[in-house]
């Protein structure tokens, strides 16, 4: 079986010292799971240098969908494989919900993602609305449509419902288990298809129980060494 994945996602936060002192925590630990660490721009080159000597991966949460130019405050995903980045968050709802980004825009991302080697998590999922009002696949659907084409192998698919997300209120095994069998049925049941949005490590070993969840993308509980490091041990 594969191993399970855990990206630990910082958003905005951090600093140099809670990274260094997080990171090098992570760094000297024995992971059986795979693992990446997503933190903001300016801290990159920082957390691979903390992680050189292992196999965590490093991230950006977001890159531009253009690939080079006069793009003021942007960054390519040829400058973040350039500064050793492996994997780009993409389409996150937060980036959605706040920045107007769309599927569409997504999608260019993630195809210049690709362009650079590196792996696009791509983020999909409904609000409450749009669940309580019966259109969550519907939603997810389209979400996933803009991707016609990329092969499925080269990307990984990250299900966080909007609602789930930095409220402390987890979706429902079912709930889980539904959506993913859903996406790996409307994409290809090899996808690999994370789960997203208030994971921590007291609910990990629920959420990677549930049939098709590959892995589990982390928000506030990746802060604190402790925390992420227990969700590795479970996910390991
Ligand atoms: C969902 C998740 C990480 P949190 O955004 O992508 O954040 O675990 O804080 O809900």
């Amino acid at each position: 079986m594969a191993r399970k994945q855990v990206i630990g996602n910082w958003k905005m936060h951090g600093s140099i010292g809670q990274i260094r002192s997080v990171l090098s925590e992570v760094a000297r630990a024995e992971l059986g799971a795979n693992v990446s660490v997503c933190v903001a721009y300016p801290y990159l080159g920082l957390a691979k240098s903390l992680l050189k000597d292992t196999a965590v991966q490093v991230g950006a949460q977001d890159v531009c969908e253009f690939h080079i130019g006069a793009y003021t405050g942007e960054v390519s995903a040829a400058m973040l494989a350039d500064v050793g980045c492996e994997l780009v968050i993409v389409g996150h709802s937060e980036r959605r919900r706040y920045f107007g980004e769309t599927s569409e825009t997504a999608a260019r991302k993630v195809r210049a993602t690709l362009d650079a080697g590196l792996l696009p998590v791509y983020c999909v999922g409904e609000t409450a609305e749009q669940r309580e009002s019966g259109i969550a696949h519907q939603v997810i659907a389209e979400e996933l449509q803009v991707l016609a084409g990329v092969p499925t192998s080269l990307y990984a698919v990250a299900y966080e419902p909007s609602w789930a997300v930095g409220t402390g209120v987890i979706a429902t095994p079912e709930q889980i288990a539904e959506m993913h069998a859903f996406i790996k049925q409307t994409l290809d049941v090899r996808t690999r298809v994370l789960y997203g949005g208030s994971v921590k490590a007291s609910n990990t070993a629920q959420v990677l129980a549930v049939d098709g969840v590959d892995g589990v993308l982390v928000g506030g509980a990746a802060l604190s060494a402790s925390e992420f490091l227990e969700i590795c041990r479970i996910a390991g």
